[in-house]
């Protein structure tokens, strides 16, 4: 399958992780848009939110746990910080494998 993100999960591309188990693996996104912008995905391949399946339920968990020790890590669990799931085309996913950027690190507003 030529999926970047299995790549950089194989190791066979280079990501500066910042957290890593068996099921997760969290790198710095490439084109970060704040201070801090991590991305943190399951290492099984699942394409989008849409594609989670109930098997996936612990393993979803997990990353979500995982997201809170990506955020201690990078120093915003005090200051605050969000998490996006972007999905399909209005949602503007470039990257088809399930990913949660983290970004912080500053004020961030809500505008769409
Ligand atoms: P999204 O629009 O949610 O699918 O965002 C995909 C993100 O992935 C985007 O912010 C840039 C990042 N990205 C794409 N390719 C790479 C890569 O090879 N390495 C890293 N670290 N990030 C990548």
């Amino acid at each position: 399958m030529d999926c970047i993100f299995c790549k950089i999960v194989k190791g066979e591309l280079p990501a500066k992780k910042v957290y890593e188990d068996e099921h997760v693996v969290a790198f710095h996104d490439i084109n970060p848009v704040a201070p801090v912008h991590v991305l943190a995905i399951p290492k099984k391949h699942i394409a989008s939110l849409l594609d989670i399946q109930p098997e996936d339920k612990e393993l979803i968990g997990h990353l979500h746990l995982s997201l809170q020790k990506v955020a201690a890590e990078m120093g915003v669990q005090e200051s605050g910080f969000r998490v996006i799931t972007n999905t399909g085309q209005h949602g503007q996913q470039t990257v088809f494998h399930i990913h949660y950027h983290l970004i912080g690190g500053r004020q961030l507003e809500w505008k769409m």
